[in-house]
C-alpha cells in the first residue's frame, strides 16, 4: 500500500513517514500542496494523509483537486491529519472531499487502525467492481442470446422482427425500398425421416453458413424465421437486387452438394421467394412478409431449387 503524506513540519512528516513504514506501508512524502497533486498524479497513491494548513494552499482545497482528477468509478481515500480540532473544521474537510479527520499528534496505533479501516473499504469497493464487471458481461451475453438462433448462430425471429419494424419505419421516411427474402428448405421433412433428426439439424447450419457466405452487405440481416425457414432484410434495395441476392444465396447452399436422397434434386436446396415495397401507410411490414411468401410458394410449386419474385 502506498500513501501520500502532505505535511509542511519535517518533524512531523519524518514521524508519519517512519510510522507507515513500520506498518509495511511505502510512504511518498510531500511538503506543499502543489507538491502533493503532482506526486499523486505521478505515484497514483492508495491512500492519502493530509495536512490542512499548507504554505501554499489549504489541505481541502488540495482534497478537492484529488477528487477532480479521479476518474469515474476512482476512489483515493482521503485522511485529513490535522491540529485544527472543531467540528467546523471536520465537516469542512469532509465536504472537500476527505473521508476521515484525524487529530495531531496522531499514535501509531490511531493510524494502524484507521488505515486498516481504509483498507476495508477499498477491499470492499474493489470486490464491488468485479461484481458489476461480471454483471455487466453477463447481461451483454443476455441480450446476445436474446437475439440470435441457438442453434444456427443468425439472428432470431425476434430480432428480424425488431429489425423489419425499425426498417420499415426508414423506408416510410427515406422513400427508399425495403426488400425481403423468405428461404425454405426444399423436402427437409424427408430429410430429417431419411437421416434423423441430428443430421437434419446439422444440415440446417450449414445452410444458414452457406447463405450468410452469400451475403455482402453489412446493413442486411438474415435471421432464423422459423423451422427450416430463413428470412433477409435488406434495406434499401430493389426487387431485382434482392432476387440476385436471392440466386446467389440459392446457389451457395446448392453448392454445398449435401446429399438428399428424398428430394429430386438429390441434394440439399432451397426455394426463395423476393418481395420489395417503399414503405407507406397503405401497406404494412406484413404485407410485405405475404408477398414474400406466395412468391416462395410459387417457387415450390415451379419446382423448387429457385427463386421467385
Ligand atoms: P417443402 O419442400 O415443401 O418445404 O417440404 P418440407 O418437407 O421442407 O416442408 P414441411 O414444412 O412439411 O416440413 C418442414 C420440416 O422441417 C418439418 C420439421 O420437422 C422440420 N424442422 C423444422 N425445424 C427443425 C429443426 O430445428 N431441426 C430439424 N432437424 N428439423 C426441423
Ligand atoms: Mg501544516
Ligand atoms: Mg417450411
Ligand atoms: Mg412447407
Ligand atoms: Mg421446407
Amino acid at each position: 500500500m502506498k500513501t501520500l503524506v502532505v505535511e509542511d513540519a519535517k518533524t512531523s512528516l519524518a514521524v508519519v513517514c517512519h510510522h507507515l513504514e513500520r506498518l509495511g506501508n511505502i510512504p511518498v512524502p510531500a511538503s506543499c500542496g502543489a507538491q502533493a497533486i503532482e506526486l499523486f498524479q505521478s505515484e497514483r497513491p492508495d491512500l492519502v494523509l493530509l495536512d490542512v494548513v499548507l504554505p501554499d494552499m489549504d489541505g481541502y482545497t488540495v482534497a478537492r483537486r484529488i477528487r477532480d482528477l479521479e476518474k469515474p468509478g476512482e476512489w483515493t481515500p482521503i485522511i485529513f491529519l490535522t491540529a485544527m480540532s472543531g467540528d467546523a473544521d471536520l465537516e469542512k474537510g469532509i465536504a472537500a472531499g476527505g473521508d476521515d479527520y484525524l487529530q495531531k499528534p496522531v499514535s501509531d496505533v490511531v493510524l494502524r487502525a484507521k488505515i486498516r479501516a481504509m483498507q476495508r473499504i477499498v477491499q470492499m469497493r474493489h470486490s464491488l467492481l468485479v461484481l458489476t464487471r461480471k454483471l455487466d458481461a453477463a447481461n451483454q451475453e443476455l441480450k446476445r442470446l436474446s437475439a440470435v438462433d441457438g442453434l444456427t448462430g443468425v439472428a432470431n425471429r425476434r430480432m428480424f422482427d425488431e429489425a423489419l419494424e425499425r426498417e420499415w419505419r426508414r423506408s416510410m421516411r427515406q422513400g427508399t425500398e425495403l426488400a425481403i427474402v423468405m428461404c425454405d428448405v426444399d423436402f427437409f421433412k424427408k430429410f430429417n425421416d431419411t437421416y434423423g433428426h441430428q443430421a437434419g439439424d446439422e444440415c440446417l447450419k450449414k445452410v444458414a453458413s452457406a447463405m450468410a457466405k452469400a451475403m455482402e452487405r453489412g446493413g442486411d440481416l438474415l435471421a432464423r424465421y422459423g423451422g427450416e425457414e430463413f428470412s433477409i432484410i435488406l434495406p434499401d434495395t430493389k426487387l431485382g437486387g434482392a432476387a440476385f441476392v436471392a440466386e446467389r444465396m440459392r446457389h451457395s447452399v446448392a453448392q454445398l452438394k449435401m446429399p438428399h436422397a428424398g428430394s429430386h434434386h438429390g441434394q440439399v436446396t432451397i426455394s426463395c421467394g423476393v418481395s420489395a415495397f417503399v414503405a407507406s401507410p397503405e401497406t404494412s411490414p406484413e404485407a410485405l412478409l405475404l408477398a414474400a411468401d406466395q412468391a416462395l410458394y410459387q417457387a415450390k410449386q415451379a419446382g423448387r431449387n429457385q427463386v421467385c419474385r
